[in-house]
């Protein structure tokens, strides 16, 4: 450990606070990691963590026979509501595997199809608000509307549940206790354990009212599903969870572990595809070359179809393009932990006992010069061009994890953004607000703050 650099100005029992801020700690990592290099650590309040930005040590740690997931930090910290969910599972838990096996299916081709009609149910919502929007001449909130979009799609297509989020004006009440639970699951973190029956009583009074609402809400779900009798297709993610058996073993997910995977869903299966169409949007309506190809493109592909098929979204090659590169910069889940499955050496160089663990920063690998040229820090979506892929190191461009543990939603997330963008970029041109430049809120996922862009029909 003591030769990994640390910030020079380490604070007795408060540690590195100086030049870090509580609210945006992936930025100040970022910064850290161009200061000190490939690795370094910090240390808060006595916990002392290894940071990785380098992308041929984080490529490193992808080796899936040396390191595995780790859960630790904001992941550890969704345990009291997702419990032994999928995202959250310690790698030894037996759900984890029982439930992958059960679920992975759910996002095969033909499930990702089935899909498909639901999605463009729920573009059509967006764009009958955008149109009201446009009509008025009146910005659109992007962030805002991206997560009613994501929501209702998960919600819809995982579990034939409809928030109505386009008809509210206030968040569902199931939103606003899913966002309740996470921030006190945050806040815990920063407590010391003794202190906190006495500082989170209230907190924790309210914290229970809404996990017993998440509880009640998903039961109630669960319980219309199984009044209509099983059997018959898999339609969607809850009839999977309900019916299907482990291929071998032939268990199946018991009632409260189904809860545990419901909000796991609907909590990983929104935030960060949100996150990822608004930074696309922002880097489309901010580089007109950009979006005047991939409108071209859009035109040409889709040309004379009212509404597109299932097939024709992975035509759109350049829109892809957009949306990878915006995850480079932008990786909406911005880090992930990998610990050693026995002792190893990192890069030849960091021993490692077995169990330590380091956190992947995957907006500094994304960035990193030596994987990615000297203008790493600039858009350009021909970077995934597919001679410029090969020219590149393996395992450089990790937005969605590594190994056995990877997002499982990938498949789902890239087709519904990529219909998303190509329905948006078919009807609209659009331009950014004046003067607004780009901040970037954090809360465990990005988010690009204060991002408003105005519309015009095409
Ligand atoms: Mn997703 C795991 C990023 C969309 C459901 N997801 C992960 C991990 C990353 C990630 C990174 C690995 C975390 C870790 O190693 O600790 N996920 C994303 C991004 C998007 C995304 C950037 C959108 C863009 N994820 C989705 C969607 C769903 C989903 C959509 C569901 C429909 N993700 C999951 C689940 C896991 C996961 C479930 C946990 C998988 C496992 O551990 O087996």
């Amino acid at each position: 450990l003591d030769r990994i650099p640390h910030p020079p100005r380490r604070i007795p029992l408060l540690g590195d606070v100086v030049g870090a801020t509580v609210r945006r700690p992936v930025q100040d990592s970022m910064r850290f990691a161009r200061e000190l290099g490939p690795i370094f650590r910090r240390k808060a309040f006595g916990k002392e963590i290894v940071f990785v930005g380098g992308a041929a040590l984080a490529a490193d740690l992808a080796d899936e026979s040396r390191f595995a997931k780790h859960v630790g930090l904001g992941v550890a910290n969704l345990r009291p509501v997702a419990g032994d969910g999928l995202f959250t599972a310690y790698n030894h838990e037996p759900n984890w595997q029982l439930a992958h096996d059960v679920l992975a299916p759910g996002f095969h081709r033909d499930a990702m199809a089935g899909y498909h009609r639901l999605m463009l149910d729920v573009a059509g919502r967006l764009t009958e608000r955008w149109d009201e929007r446009e009509r008025a001449g009146r910005a659109v909130d992007v962030p805002g509307d991206m997560t009613k979009l994501t929501l209702e799609t998960i919600a819809r297509t995982g579990f034939g549940y409809d928030f109505g989020s386009f008809e509210r004006e206030r968040p569902h009440p199931f939103v606003t206790a899913m966002v309740g639970t996470l921030a006190f699951a945050q806040r815990r973190n920063v407590v010391p354990g003794p202190l906190a029956p006495l500082v989170l009583r209230a907190a924790t009074r309210r914290n229970e009212a809404d996990m017993a609402y998440l509880n009640r809400t998903v039961d109630e779900v669960v319980a219309a599903r199984q009044a209509e009798g099983g059997g018959g297709e898999l339609r969607d993610l809850l009839d999977r969870m309900l019916q299907v058996a482990h291929p071998e073993t032939g268990e199946r997910l018991t009632a409260e572990n189904i809860r545990r995977q419901v909000i796991t869903f609907l909590v990983a299966g929104h935030e960060t595809t949100s996150g990822a169409l608004s930074f696309a949007l922002h880097h489309l309506a901010r580089d007109r070359q950009v979006l005047a190809r991939a409108q071209e493109e859009v035109d040409r592909v889709w040309a004379g179809k009212s509404e597109p098929a299932y097939e024709d979204v992975a035509k759109l090659r350049y829109l892809r393009r957009v949306l990878d590169e915006s995850l480079r910069l932008w990786p909406t889940a911005p880090g992930f932990a990998r610990e050693a499955r026995h002792d190893t050496v990192l890069g030849g160089e960091h021993p490692m006992r077995r169990g330590a663990w380091a956190l992947v920063l995957a907006m500094s690998m994304h960035r990193d010069p030596e994987a990615w040229g000297p203008d790493a820090d600039s858009f350009d979506p021909d970077r995934f061009d597919p001679k410029a892929v090969r020219a590149r190191p393996a395992h450089v461009f990790k937005p969605f994890g590594t190994g056995a543990r990877a997002c499982i939603g990938r498949q789902f997330a890239l087709h519904e953004a990529t219909l998303v963008l190509g329905l948006l970029l078919r009807r609209y041109d659009l331009r950014g607000e004046p003067g607004y430049r780009l901040r970037v809120a954090e809360r465990l996922t990005l988010m690009p703050e204060g991002l408003r862009l105005n519309l015009s029909r095409r």
